[in-house]
């Protein structure tokens, strides 16, 4: 045995009190104190191991932030069916009324029939309003999933019970044609799938296979291994069955997966300290003297946020002539989409849906809507059970199909009206009184100061280097997961923040036509999407926190709070136990490395470095074994003319709408290079087919991509392995040049539009598995194919783009004694930007 072998804290199970014993933090197996003390999301319901969902008070009971042995099985039902419920309406005050496809415990009773039903439901408005109070779960709206914990080492075994059935108990689905003669058409609402986003995971067989059809009627039970070296971090699950895979997500159909860990960092061959869980550190070490503070020993509390875009519509009742569907009830001819709500005698109550591509789920669709982006299945969800001075957790997944989110979180004017409680300590939401959303959120929020956060992880992977920011460009797919320390006591604002259409997945048309109310052409945003309550700060260390964060004279940083609080924890929780020669001794070498590198003393210099708590090491030059480019882009086929008029009729080749003459098609293909003006051009690109093995990747390979969008925004996502950042650049349109890295350390304002800031500021060296790529801009990035062979897809994670045929699919196979993988009928050879001459052009910068 070395010298200096530094043991990873061994299982608890094995040696119960070592913990304890070498003073790492409190061990708890009562449920008192984590009751009292770490309550998880109030927001959401928790599958628990035994498949149970509890509410959440419930589910602080159940040990959350204790290790699990390996083995264990998270064992549930998940039922798909339609769900009447109450969406609120910030424009009336009041809730719309709704009938969708969403998930729910299978042991839930089902309440309502059929969508007529739907319309006379005594529902469960009154308590459908909040999410709120001292952590008891009110019966919320089923539009937001459970959330799923799971440790590495267990399996995830799910039930997914397809219940979609037409109003009569049928399982015939008209919109799923025996024949399906365009898989590219969206197609077979009632049937569905499941996808573990961002999971690393097999793609095959029960395991993580979206290419699984589940119809009307079937079950299906997925299997889920999580391996023991699996990242802890935030995860999501969504449906993904092609041709489905919007309207099901905008209906709500998605939920959140965390997976926690505890495993301490360790010294690989090479000297590197890597593979440790941020969550040994995510703890309350500091102990408060009275009040209400944090609990010693305990993480710290956790808030999740499932952003979503719910497009629910209601209907006019005649379809006019020639058209499949009847129009979408709007305030006048350009206003908002509207409900009845049925008040007054005789007035039959509007029940909304989401039913439809072509003017529900299309590029214009969400802004011309006016509908309001949710949280956990609610609109303008209240979150409370926060202190100022305490630092939580926040994990943010966009679980959203049609819109990007500049997320702030902003506090309120001093002159805005309190959020008021009620004596049932649920938080009324307020209406918007007949202001534009712009107008109220400017006269509710002080939007120019922002509260700094600290962004510890990207799509649920720890990042090398902590980093603290205002905003957050969230897009469809992305997760963050954000260290939160209020300075004060007193309401705030989450808003959707200013920023440029071209940073976002709406597209814009050329004379601002997909823009209504208060949005101009240029900028989107600017609205609230919930808000926060914030109680006064409890004793010792939340006080003095708070007090330090909101000083006029000097104000601490929230990154200096949070390495403070990181550091202590680190003390106190870093294994310092290693056998040297068998004897136990006290080695301290792992320990100090990780508290001089949260000091910004280590390697790099960097304040805040947290990449002892990473898994994916950086790929090196040295271990690339091959190149693939991949490039999407719209085009119009026929008379369709330019192509930013042909988004227009973007998802309208569905079954209500006649085809249009000139056909838009979604495509994904490799980035070739015009010789003769030296710029990426598309090559072989063309729409999804199912039977067409795009990419051909081998098991063990290491290859750098170079990404791109050459129309519109698309958000790239690819199943199974993240991939490294390496370098975001834009390209001129008119010079052809490619601009300076993005990706690095600097926030890049344009000087003369404060909406616009950059992106992709600190993405360089972060794993991720979703990229957004505005158009014109090129990204290489690097991944490493391990472990899992199988098909799979990559995808623009605008569902609907998915669905109209942008998605390719990708085999990694094993490769034989010559290295080579077996043939199997590929797109097409790759002659790619790269092999003919991109490096060439990379290096001119
Ligand atoms: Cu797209």
């Amino acid at each position: 045995m070395s010298e200096s072998t530094v043991m990873a804290l061994p299982p608890r199970q094995r040696f119960p009190g070592l913990r304890s014993m070498l003073g790492w933090g409190l061990l708890c197996s009562g449920s008192a104190l984590w009751a009292q003390g770490y309550l998880p999301p109030a927001d959401v319901s928790v599958v628990g191991r035994d498949g149970s969902i509890r509410a959440t008070a419930e589910a602080a009971l159940m040990g959350l932030g204790q290790a699990r042995e390996p083995g264990h099985e998270v064992d549930f039902k998940l039922r798909v069916e339609f769900r009447c419920g109450d969406i609120f309406n910030p424009r009336t005050g009041a809730y719309d009324r709704v009938w969708l496809r969403a998930y729910s415990n299978a042991s839930d009773v089902r309440q309502v029939g059929s969508k007529s039903d739907c319309a006379t439901w005594r529902g469960p408005q009154a308590s459908s309003g909040s999410t709120t109070s001292a952590g008891v779960a009110t019966p919320h709206s089923p539009f937001a999933a459970p959330w799923v914990e799971i440790w590495p080492g267990e399996t995830f075994r799910l039930q997914l019970q397809n219940r979609m059935v037409s109003e009569g108990g049928a399982t015939v689905d008209d919109s799923c044609p025996a024949v399906i003669d365009d898989h590219n058409s969206p197609h077979c609402f009632n049937s569905t799938n499941m996808h573990f986003h961002g999971g690393w995971v097999s793609p095959s067989g029960n395991s993580d296979n979206v290419l699984l059809k589940i119809d009307p009627g079937k079950d299906f039970e997925y299997e889920y291994n999580i391996p023991l070296d699996h990242p802890a971090g935030t995860f999501w699950y969504h449906t993904h069955l092609h041709g489905s895979t919007a309207l099901q997500v905008s209906s709500g159909m998605a939920g959140a997966i965390v997976i926690r860990g505890d495993r301490q960092p360790r010294k690989a061959a090479d000297g590197t300290i890597g593979g440790g869980d941020i969550d040994i550190l995510t703890v309350n070490v500091e102990p408060g003297t009275g009040g209400q503070p944090a609990q010693l020993g305990e993480p710290f509390r956790e808030r999740l946020a499932l952003f979503q875009q719910i497009a629910y519509a209601c209907r006019e009742n005649q379809a006019a002539d020639g058209a499949a569907l009847p129009a979408i009830k709007r305030d006048g001819d350009n206003g908002p989409w509207v409900c009845n709500a049925g008040q007054g005698r005789g007035a039959a109550r509007d029940v909304g849906g989401v039913e439809a591509y072509g003017d529900q789920l299309a590029p214009n669709s969400w802004v011309d809507s006016g509908r309001f982006t949710g949280i956990n299945g609610e609109v303008h969800t209240v979150f409370s059970d926060v202190r100022a001075g305490e630092i939580q957790r926040w994990r943010l997944i966009h679980a959203g199909v049609r819109d990007s989110i500049r997320l702030r979180i902003v506090p309120f004017r001093a002159d805005a009206k309190p959020l008021q409680q009620g004596a049932d300590g649920v938080f009324a939401k307020p209406a918007l009184g007949g202001l534009a959303p712009r107008d109220f959120a400017s006269q509710t929020c002080d939007m120019d100061h922002p509260v700094a956060v600290v962004s510890i992880a990207a799509d649920g992977l720890t990042r090398r280097n902590m980093v603290q920011r205002t905003d957050a460009m969230l897009q469809p797919g992305y997760r963050e997961d954000w260290l939160v320390a209020f300075p004060k006591a007193g309401d705030y604002c989450i808003v959707d923040a200013d920023r440029l259409l071209t940073q976002s997945v709406v597209t814009p048309e050329a004379d601002g036509s997909n823009v209504v109310g208060s949005e101009s052409a240029a900028t989107l945003g600017g609205q609230i999407v919930g808000y926060i309550h914030v109680d006064a700060a409890g004793q010792g260390v939340e006080t003095e926190r708070a007090a330090a964060l909101s000083a006029t004279d000097a104000p601490r940083t929230t990154l200096d709070a949070v390495v403070d609080a990181l550091v202590a924890a680190a003390e106190q929780r870093i294994n310092t136990f290693a056998l040297r020669d068998g004897v136990p001794v006290t080695d301290t070498a792992i320990r100090d490395h990780v508290v001089a590198a949260l000091k910004g003393e280590g390697e790099g210099g960097v304040r805040g470095a947290i990449a002892a708590f990473t898994k994916h090491q950086p790929v090196q030059d040295a271990e690339i074994t091959g190149y693939q480019s991949l490039g999407f882009r719209i085009v119009s086929t026929g008379a369709g003319g330019p192509l930013g008029a042909a988004a227009v009729a973007d998802g309208a080749n569905t079954r209500q709408t006649p085809r249009p003459a000139a056909r838009v098609l979604f495509e994904v293909g490799e980035i070739g290079l015009d010789l003769a003006s030296q710029r990426p051009i598309p090559l072989h690109s063309q729409a999804y087919s199912a039977d067409r093995i795009d990419r051909l990747l081998t098991l063990g390979d290491v290859e750098e991509w170079e990404i791109g969008s050459f129309f519109a925004g698309h958000p790239f996502h690819i199943h199974v392995n993240p991939f490294e950042v390496v370098e975001v650049r834009k390209l001129d349109a008119a010079t052809g040049q490619l601009g300076p890295d993005l990706s690095g350390p600097d926030w890049i304002f344009s000087p003369d539009n404060s909406a616009e800031l950059n992106q992709y500021a600190n993405l360089k060296g972060v794993w991720k598995d979703t990229l957004f790529l505005e158009q014109n801009v090129f990204a290489r990035i690097r991944t490493r194919y391990e472990r899992y062979i199988g098909d799979f897809v990559l995808h623009c994670h605008i569902l609907d783009h998915e669905d109209n045929g942008m998605m390719q699919n990708v085999r990694i196979a094993m490769p034989a004694g010559d290295g080579q993988v077996p043939d199997v009928p590929t797109a097409s050879p790759a002659t790619s930007y790269r092999a003919t001459g991109a490096r060439a052009h990379r290096s001119h910068h």
